[in-house]
């Protein structure tokens, strides 16, 4: 008969090794930026990814959705700089006064953002625009729906999910 004390030692080391196997992989992924997997870039310990097919603003929604992440909404300045970088172009952002017209509402997922930054004259409504899409100055302009642009997504790093144990 097998001890008792031997089946917890087998126990105990096949735990130890898939936690330390877990670790290294953890660390080999900091070590050489493999948090994102390509095409998303990493920023600021997030993925983003452009979309370069003109979209109306909730097919963008959807498509950030269908490719893991959510359409994105600056919160900071910084994020804006890297985000003309890496899409230099106008292309819709996660921001809209659909619900009630001059109340803007940003979200990157579920989470409130509370950062703006809008055009000089804007938002207008001029013949009823509610979404936003960010200007290659990095500058917010409000717009029709249904207009077709660009958009970036954004999603957590993979990161996030090796090292959470
Ligand atoms: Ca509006
Ligand atoms: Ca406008």
């Amino acid at each position: 008969m097998v001890p008792k004390q031997f089946i917890f030692g087998l126990i105990s080391l096949h735990l130890m090794m898939v936690y330390t196997g877990g670790n290294e992989m953890c660390k080999a992924s900091i070590a050489r930026r493999w948090a994102c997997p390509p095409p998303w870039i990493q920023w600021g310990g997030e993925c983003y990814r452009a979309i370069m097919e003109p979209l109306t603003w909730s097919e963008a929604k959807d498509e950030c959705i269908k490719m893991g992440g959510v359409l994105v909404a600056p919160r900071s300045q910084e994020e804006t700089d890297f985000l003309v970088l890496l899409l230099p172009s106008r292309f819709w952002i996660n921001c809209n006064d659909i619900e009630k017209e001059g109340t803007w509402v940003c979200q990157v997922g579920t989470d409130m953002v509370e950062f703006r930054n809008w055009l000089s004259g804007e938002p207008s409504n001029s013949g009823n625009e509610d979404c936003a899409y960010l200007l290659p100055t990095g500058k917010w302009n409000d717009f029709p729906c249904s207009s077709k642009r660009l958009a970036v997504c954004k999603a957590a790093t993979s990161l996030r999910h090796d090292c959470t144990f």
